[in-house]
C-alpha cells in the first residue's frame, strides 16, 4: 500500500505534483509554511515543520509513509539532511528530486562564491546598484555593505525593517520571465545581481537577463549534501515509485 510524502516548493516538486494526482497516487504535499499563501496543490497539503528529526520520524510512522520524496530547493538544506536522517532511522525509501546547477555559458560574466559572506565580500567597495534576488531569509550579512543600493524581490511584504539602508522593494512570486526581468533591472540601473545558484527554469529569468545586460552576477553555490539517491526528473522519480516496494523495516 504505497502512501507518499512529497516535500515541495519547487517548480519541478509542482510537476510531480500533477502527475502524481493524475495517477491517483496515495500522496502528501508538504511545505514549510515560509510564504503566507504558497500556491494550491492538486494534493491534499500540509504546511509547517515536523519538529526536527525526531517529529520526521514520528510523522512517517503516524502516517505509514512507504516514499519519501524530497523535491525541496537546493538551498532547503536542513531540511534535506533531516530527510536523510529520518529515512535511515524509519527505513523508508529516499529519493531526491534535483535540478541541475546552472553553468556559465557564452558572455556570462560570473563570480561564484561559496556562501552568503562571501557573496557580500565580492561586492565593490564603492557604491553600486545591487539585484539582491535571494529572498529574503538572507538578507542581514549585506548590511556589512549599507553604501549600496539593493533592489529585493521578496515573495511577500516584509513585517519587519529591513536591514539594509537603501532599498527598493518588488512584491512577486516567480517563476519569472527574462524580458521582464532584464526591463525591471534596467528600470533600476542594477549594476550587480546576486543569486542563488538553484537552477531550474522557476529561478534563471535573471541569469539571461544579466547575460543579455552584460551585468555580472555573483553567483552563490549550493550547499553540500550527504550522500542519497538524486534523479532529475519526475519520470525517473515515476519509475523509482513503480520499483521500490512498499516493504520497510518501520
Ligand atoms: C514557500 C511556494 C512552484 C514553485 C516556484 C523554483 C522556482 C519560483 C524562483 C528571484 C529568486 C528564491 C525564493 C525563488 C524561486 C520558484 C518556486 C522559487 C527565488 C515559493 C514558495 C515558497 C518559497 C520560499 C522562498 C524562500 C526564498 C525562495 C524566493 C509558494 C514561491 C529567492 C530562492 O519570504 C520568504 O521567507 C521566502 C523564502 C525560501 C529564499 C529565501 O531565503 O528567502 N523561496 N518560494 C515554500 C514552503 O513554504 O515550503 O509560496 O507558492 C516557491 C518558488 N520559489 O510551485 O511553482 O522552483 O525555484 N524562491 C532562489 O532560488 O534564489 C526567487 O527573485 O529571482
Ligand atoms: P531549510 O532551511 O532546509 O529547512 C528549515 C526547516 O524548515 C526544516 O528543518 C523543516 O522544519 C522546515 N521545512 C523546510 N522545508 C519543508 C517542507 N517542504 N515541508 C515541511 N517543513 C519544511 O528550508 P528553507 O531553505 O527555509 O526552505 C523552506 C521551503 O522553501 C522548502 O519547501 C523549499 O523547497 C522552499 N524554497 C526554498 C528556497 C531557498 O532558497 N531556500 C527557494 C525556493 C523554495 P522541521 O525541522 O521543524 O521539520
Amino acid at each position: 500500500m504505497t502512501r507518499i510524502l512529497l516535500l515541495g516548493g519547487t517548480t519541478e516538486a509542482s510537476r510531480l505534483a500533477r502527475a502524481l494526482a493524475e495517477s491517483g497516487s496515495d500522496a502528501i504535499f508538504s511545505y514549510a509554511g515560509r510564504t503566507g499563501a504558497p500556491v494550491a496543490q492538486p494534493l491534499p497539503m500540509r504546511i509547517g515543520g515536523f519538529g526536527g528529526v525526531a517529529g520526521l520520524i514520528d510523522y512517517l510512522r503516524r502516517e505509514r509513509i512507504t516514499h519519501l520524496i524530497d523535491a525541496t530547493h537546493p538551498f532547503a538544506a536542513q531540511m534535506s539532511r533531516n530527510t536523510i536522517a529520518a529515512c535511515a532511522e524509519t527505513g523508508v525509501p529516499l529519493i531526491a528530486l534535483e535540478r541541475q546547477a546552472w553553468v556559465a555559458g557564452q558572455g556570462d560574466d560570473w563570480r561564484v562564491v561559496p556562501d552568503v559572506e562571501a557573496a557580500v565580500a565580492a561586492l565593490p567597495g564603492t557604491p553600486a546598484r545591487v539585484f539582491l534576488a535571494t529572498g529574503k531569509q538572507g538578507l542581514e550579512p549585506f548590511a556589512a555593505k549599507p553604501q549600496h543600493h539593493y533592489l529585493l524581490r521578496l515573495v511577500d511584504p516584509p513585517e519587519a525593517p529591513l536591514p539594509l539602508p537603501q532599498t527598493s522593494v518588488v512584491i512577486a512570486r516567480g517563476p519569472f520571465e527574462a524580458g521582464a526581468d532584464a526591463d525591471l533591472m534596467r528600470a533600476h540601473g542594477i549594476t550587480h545581481i546576486v543569486a542563488k545558484n538553484a537552477g531550474g527554469a522557476g529561478a534563471e529569468a535573471k541569469m539571461h537577463a544579466a547575460r543579455a545586460l552584460g551585468l555580472p552576477v555573483v553567483l552563490i553555490d549550493r550547499p553540500a549534501l550527504p550522500p542519497r539517491r538524486v534523479v532529475g526528473s519526475v519520470e525517473e522519480v515515476l519509475g523509482w515509485l513503480a520499483h521500490t516496494g512498499t516493504e520497510r523495516g518501520v
